[in-house]
C-alpha cells in the first residue's frame, strides 16, 4: 500500500506519541502515605520526599500556607480544622488539581493527608487518569488511638496549631478519620494497592520499613 508523506508523518507522530504516553505511565511513581492524624505522615513525608525526589503534596500545609496568607480559602477551611471536622471535598480537590497542574515534569507524587474521604479519591484517580498515571502504592501507618492522643498532645505544646491544642478536637479527628477516611483504604484495597506498615518506633526505623517496600515496588 502506498502512503504519501503527509499519512506517513502521521503515522510516526501518533507512534511517538503512544511512546511518550507509555514513558509518562513507567516513569511517575505516586505514593499515598496513609494513616490517622498524628501517626507521622507529615514526618516521614519529609523524608521520603528527599530520598525518593518526589513533589510533597500535603493538604494540610496547604491549608496552613491559606490560613498564615488570610485568603477566603483560608479563613473558611479554619472553621472546620478548629472543630477537628474535615474541610469541604470541594475545596481540596481544588487545590491538589492547581498543584498537580502545577508539577507536570515530576518523577511523582507523595500525597500526605489526601485523599481523606472516598469522593476525594475518586477524583484523585481521575485527575492522575488525565495525566495518564495513577496512584502506585498506598502506604497505611498504623498506630493505636492512646498512643496518637499522646502524640498529638505533645505536639500540641510547640506547634501553636489550633487543632492540636485540645485533648476533645484530638478525639473528635479520630473519629473523623474512623467514619470519614479509614474507607479509603477499603476503596484502595479493592485495587490491591495497599501495604501495611507498623508505625510504632523510632523515626528512622519506620522510614526503613517504609523505603524497604517502596524499594520492592521501583525494582
Ligand atoms: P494534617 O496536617 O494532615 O495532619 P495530621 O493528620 O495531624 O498529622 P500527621 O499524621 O501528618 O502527623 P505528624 O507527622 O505531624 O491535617 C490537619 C487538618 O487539616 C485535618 O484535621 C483537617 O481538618 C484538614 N485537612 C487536611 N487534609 C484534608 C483533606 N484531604 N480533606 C479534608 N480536610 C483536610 O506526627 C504527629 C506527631 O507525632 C508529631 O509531633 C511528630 O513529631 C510525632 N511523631 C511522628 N512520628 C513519631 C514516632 N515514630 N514516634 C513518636 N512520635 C512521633
Amino acid at each position: 500500500m502506498y502512503l504519501n508523506p503527509g499519512q506517513l508523518r502521521i503515522i510516526k507522530l501518533t507512534t511517538l506519541y503512544l511512546s511518550l504516553t507509555k514513558i509518562q505511565i513507567a516513569i511517575m511513581f505516586n505514593i499515598i502515605l496513609f494513616g490517622p492524624p498524628g501517626s507521622g505522615k507529615g514526618t516521614q513525608s519529609e523524608k521520603l520526599v528527599e530520598k525518593y525526589g518526589l513533589i510533597h503534596l500535603s493538604t494540610g500545609d496547604l491549608l496552613r500556607k491559606e490560613r498564615k496568607l488570610k485568603t477566603p480559602l483560608g479563613i473558611e477551611a479554619q472553621q472546620f480544622i478548629d472543630k477537628g471536622q474535615l474541610v469541604p471535598d470541594e475545596v481540596v480537590i481544588g487545590m491538589i488539581s492547581s498543584a498537580l497542574d502545577e508539577n507536570p515534569q515530576t518523577q511523582g507524587f507523595l500525597f500526605d493527608g489526601f485523599p481523606r474521604t472516598v469522593a476525594q479519591a475518586e477524583a484523585l484517580d481521575r485527575l492522575l487518569e488525565l495525566k495518564k498515571s495513577e496512584i502506585s502504592v498506598v502506604l497505611f501507618l498504623e498506630v493505636d488511638e492512646e498512643e496518637l492522643i499522646k502524640r498529638l498532645v505533645n505536639r500540641g505544646k510547640t506547634s501553636g496549631r489550633t487543632d492540636d491544642a485540645d485533648e476533645n478536637i484530638q478525639r473528635k479527628r479520630q473519629e473523623v478519620y474512623k467514619n470519614e477516611t479509614l474507607p479509603v483504604a477499603a476503596y484502595y484495597s479493592k485495587l490491591k494497592k495497599v501495604i501495611t506498615i507498623d508505625g510504632i518506633g523510632g523515626i528512622d526505623e519506620i522510614f526503613s520499613r517504609l523505603s524497604a517496600h517502596i524499594d520492592k515496588k521501583i525494582k
